[in-house]
């Protein structure tokens, strides 16, 4: 008797654990609204090997660190102030060991992720001013300057010539390595100068630099403004949250007119300005026939230099001789974005998608990077022949399996070709039976300041006067910045597409980056063919007249700059207002997860933009904080953050931002007499 108990407690214990295992695996269309996605989920539970949608049902996140009000900056914490019901009424009396207020704690966590986030859109822009120096000095042969329009353009803002005057008077052109040396030693000051401002700075629209001056938060150099939020946010130093928010914001403006405007310039320079082309996006890319190398990461330093390496006679010809087809490359995350945006290499999928890249059994070889790379590859990569290759000297993996290969930019087609054949070699090693999802998408990217210009500006003017007449005439309602990543908490790719396409429904034309452009792509979206099925008629129809898609993909994250400079394209075209806060624009981040976002997030409310972010909002443990940065910062910068998990309500907060400025702008009567044409036209279609 009491061993059948002892074995019915067995069998009761072994379906509980059976039970609890089956609980903690990510239901597959629960976790994504991509059929791609869904699939290669199945395939890994089929194969028992965990994703982080499986692991995101396995753990979940600590209450009070979800709220931004757990403080570990001191060896007496952590110390956790979550909000309860009972420290919801009367005065907040929650305080740390030191006396910190959850104010104190949520804006010294808040602003480090601030730093955290500036530190990697900036270090990644140093590494590229790097090159870019060893490239005008002669040093680097494999790089050369490929724009020379776009270096002329950016060197006044350095302050540096382009032209020489001779003695007896006559105006000739320097001579462009000369040019990129100076604006290459101009650039890299912009880290660690002793004095001044950063240069970019008054390339904002002028009362918004005015509004800046005034706040006392024009960053010095990139450097400083990080380290003085890590010095701040030191136990026992800055315990005002609007003083430290203060510096969060010197530290984002640093970032998104600073480390991440100089990136994105420094590689059109180097790499050329993207303009629109076609490719396509999702898993459905990779070919089983072909050599299949997916580059992931953010810098394009080396995925450059591996696009060239792969479109190579020599590497094409190698890869036949292994029994290959040819070399399929894809991209993950920005670097995926970048050689998108120039080269037209279909991205495989967004952050979330990293891990089913090698899922498929058909990736030889995935080569990363630095930012946004899972250490779960390595224990992927481990059950498949896939061989995965760190490059970057600040990011390596402790798995064996990992093989690193440190880039330099002094011999880069030869690392870059080693990578390429290390891929090649691996293709008869594949073991696991192939599965590539079939799904995929068309998408047209490689928008930016320049290419929007050119679609949606005036013939004669050359300015972005044919986009404001349509936003004033009311065709255009606004324009919609949205970006930013996934995050497994939430299902991926829903909240990016439904506010994207509840925006466009609108007729809020929307500028993408980072994974927000690729769950686009991904949905089919970035297509002018889409204006006709999703957008309502006003920006249908200038879509279809100019024929661009009604979701303009303008590139990474560091290229959020390309949104800043847009915005200041259209203050600066005129009769929208003086400065960005005037535009009926709004940001948003649906899904996001980085600390770069928050960086991003705040120099977008910074330079005046309405700003929501969707899933979860790292404040919301200290509501007066929150209240200063949803409502206090918008009467010093014209822009504030907001918090909605409802897409549609999301979008919808948007939207309602935007009617406020056409409102104050005078032309909201213009859109009433759109929306009486919108009648007319489906009486006609009728
Ligand atoms: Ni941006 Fe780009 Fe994606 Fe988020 Fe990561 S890849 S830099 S951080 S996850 S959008």
């Amino acid at each position: 008797m009491a061993e059948e108990t002892k074995l019915k407690k067995v069998v009761v214990a072994d379906k509980e654990v059976k039970a609890e295992k089956a609980a903690k695996v990510a239901d597959p269309v629960g976790a994504s609204i991509d059929i791609a996605t869904q699939q290669m989920i199945r395939r890994a539970q089929e194969l028992g090997i965990d994703t982080v949608f499986d692991r995101a049902e396995a753990m979940k996140p600590c209450n009070i660190g979800i709220q931004g009000t757990c403080c570990k900056n001191c060896s007496m914490g952590p110390c956790r102030l979550p909000l309860t019901k009972s420290a919801g009424d009367g005065p907040d009396e929650r305080k740390g060991l030191c006396g910190a207020s959850a104010n104190t704690i949520a804006a010294r966590n808040f602003i480090r992720m601030v730093a955290g986030g500036a530190a990697a859109h900036s270090d990644h822009g140093r590494g590229v001013a790097e090159v870019f120096m060893a490239v005008a000095r002669g040093e680097s042969h494999d790089y050369k300057i490929k724009d020379v329009n776009k270096l002329l353009a950016i060197a006044p803002h350095y302050g540096v010539e382009t032209t020489v005057k001779t003695d007896d008077g006559q105006v000739l052109d320097r001579d462009v390595n000369e040019i990129a040396l100076e604006v290459g030693q101009k650039a890299l000051d912009e880290w660690g100068k002793a004095e001044g401002e950063l240069c970019y700075l008054k390339r904002a629209p002028q009362p918004l630099y005015e509004k800046w001056k005034k706040a006392g938060v024009l960053p010095r150099n990139i450097d400083r403004e990080i380290v003085e939020i890590m010095h701040r946010t030191h136990m026992g130093v800055d315990q005002d949250y609007k003083n430290l928010i203060k510096q969060g914001t010197r530290a984002a403006l640093a970032d998104g007119w600073g480390g991440s405007m100089i990136a994105t310039d420094l590689q059109d320079v180097l790499f050329g300005t993207p303009y629109p082309l076609q490719s396509e996006a999702n898993l459905g890319i990779m070919k089983e026939d072909h050599v299949n190398l997916i580059i992931h990461g953010h810098e394009p330093i080396l995925s450059e230099m591996i696009v060239a390496a792969a479109q190579s006679q020599e590497m094409i010809d190698y890869a036949k001789t292994v029994g290959a087809k040819g070399i399929q490359l894809g991209g993950i995350c920005c670097t995926g974005n970048e050689i998108l945006q120039r080269h037209g290499v279909p991205p495989a999928g967004t952050f979330l998608q990293q891990e089913l890249a090698i899922i498929t059994g058909a990736c030889d070889a995935m080569v990363v990077d630095i930012q946004c790379v899972m250490q779960n590859l390595a224990n992927v990569a481990k059950c498949f022949h896939t061989k995965l290759i760190t490059t970057h000297r600040i990011a390596r993996m402790e798995q064996e399996n990992v093989i690193h290969i440190e880039f330099d930019e002094h011999h880069a087609m030869e690392d870059a070709k080693r990578i390429v054949k290390m891929a090649i070699d691996n293709f008869q090693n594949r073991k696991a039976e192939v599965m590539i999802p079939r799904a995929k998408a068309t998408q047209i990217a490689g928008f930016g300041v320049e290419s929007i210009r050119y679609h949606l500006g005036g013939t004669f003017r050359g300015d972005y006067y044919t986009l404001n007449d349509n936003i004033i005439n009311g065709r255009i309602r606004g324009i919609a910045g949205v970006v930013g990543c996934n995050n497994a908490r939430t299902r991926h790719n829903e909240n990016h597409i439904t506010i994207v396409k509840e925006l466009i429904k609108n007729d809020v034309i929307v500028l993408t980056t980072g994974c927000n452009g690729i769950a686009c792509a991904m949905e089919g979206l970035l297509t002018p063919e889409t204006a006709a099925v999703f957008c309502g008629p006003g920006l249908a129809e200038v879509c279809e007249t100019v024929g661009i898609p009604p979701v303009l993909h303008m590139g990474s994250c560091v290229d959020n700059s390309r949104i800043l400079l847009a915005a200041t394209e259209v203050v600066k075209a005129g009769g929208l207002g003086n400065d960005i806060s005037d535009l009926p624009a709004a940001g948003s981040a649906p899904e996001w997860m980085s600390e770069k976002a928050i960086s991003i997030g705040q120099y977008f409310v910074a330079s005046g933009f309405y700003t929501v972010f969707g899933v979860t909002f790292p404040t919301t443990g200290a509501p007066v904080f929150q209240d200063y940065l949803f409502h206090e910062l918008e009467k010093i910068y014209g822009g504030m953050w907001d918090f909605e998990i409802d897409p549609i309500k999301h979008a919808h907060k948007m939207i309602a931002h935007i009617d406020k400025k056409r409102k104050a702008l005078g032309i909201d009567k213009a859109r009433e007499r759109v929306l009486m044409d919108m009648a007319d036209r489906m009486k006609l279609s009728a």
